[in-house]
């Protein structure tokens, strides 16, 4: 099996008013990952995100040093939550031939330093799917406001609980699949919408019986920007994995 950098590999990078972020975040993807190629997702973003993308995704930091593309604008109408965001991603990146497809915050808490560990461990051939995760040996949050913590830890526990799947950070959005994993969902039966969507892609990868990977990242706290989660996105992940949970327990059919 190849190394990851060997594999054709496309990193989604979901955004909603991350102007500020953009540049930052995408120059050090590519500076990490020369090879990856990156998929911006913008919602339309009020604050221009989705045009600035353009714009440089026609500047030398868009292109290969052999000036071939390797950044990606994909335009939707309106803000429609990170899970629909990413499966048009995924949708887009297996239409392509991508062999390697990655989720990744473009405010600046997933490190692109630790894309590369990411990569190298999905080319490893061992993982269907590699998670970076805060709760391995060697994996930490920095600056998060206490709360944050916290409802990211009882959301895992508590999906672990629920749903039987042995990942300790279910909720983690830095990821890196095999796109045979992908190719083998039914996008269509997918109806998460907010960060919950990560929950959903876990345990679909643990029942089609996909071996899952985690290796430790240090996951920080956004520098510039505002966080889009709020109650609702809480509340959907509370109410989805409590009805996957009772439906494994009692039904038997997950
Ligand atoms: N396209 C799209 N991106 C979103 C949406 N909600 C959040 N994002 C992006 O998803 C990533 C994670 O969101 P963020 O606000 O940082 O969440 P937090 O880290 O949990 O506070 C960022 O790159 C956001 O811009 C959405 O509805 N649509
Ligand atoms: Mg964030």
């Amino acid at each position: 099996m190849a190394n990851g950098a060997d594999m054709r590999t496309l990193v989604v990078m979901p955004t909603y008013n991350e102007k500020e972020n953009l540049p930052i975040t995408v120059g050090a993807v590519f500076s990490y990952c020369p090879d990856a190629h990156v998929l911006v997702v913008d919602d339309n973003s009020p604050d221009g995100t989705g045009d600035l993308a353009e714009r440089m995704a026609r500047e030398p930091v868009g292109r290969t040093a052999r000036n071939e593309p390797r950044l990606f604008v994909l335009h939707r109408t309106r803000k429609n939550g990170l899970g629909p965001a990413y499966l048009a991603g995924f949708r887009w990146a297996l239409d392509r031939g991508y062999e390697v497809i990655c989720e990744m915050d473009m405010d600046g808490s997933h490190r692109p330093q630790d894309l590369p560990r990411l990569l190298a461990a999905i080319g490893g051939g061992c993982a269907d799917l590699v998670i970076g995760s805060r709760r391995v040996p060697g994996g930490r949050m920095v600056d998060w406001p206490w709360y944050r913590d916290l409802i990211s830890r009882c959301g895992s526990w508590y999906a672990r609980f629920m749903l039987g799947v042995n990942v300790r950070d279910m909720t983690a959005g830095f990821r890196a699949y095999r796109a045979e994993t992908l190719r083998r969902m039914d996008f269509d039966a997918i109806e998460s919408g907010g960060y919950v969507f990560q929950i959903d892609m876990t345990r679909r990868v643990a029942a089609m019986g996909g071996v899952i990977r985690e290796v430790p990242i240090v996951f920080e706290q956004r520098a510039r920007g505002v966080s889009k989660m709020n109650g609702g996105i809480v509340v959907e992940a509370m109410a989805r994995v409590t009805r996957w949970g009772l439906r494994r327990l009692f039904c038997r059919r997950g």
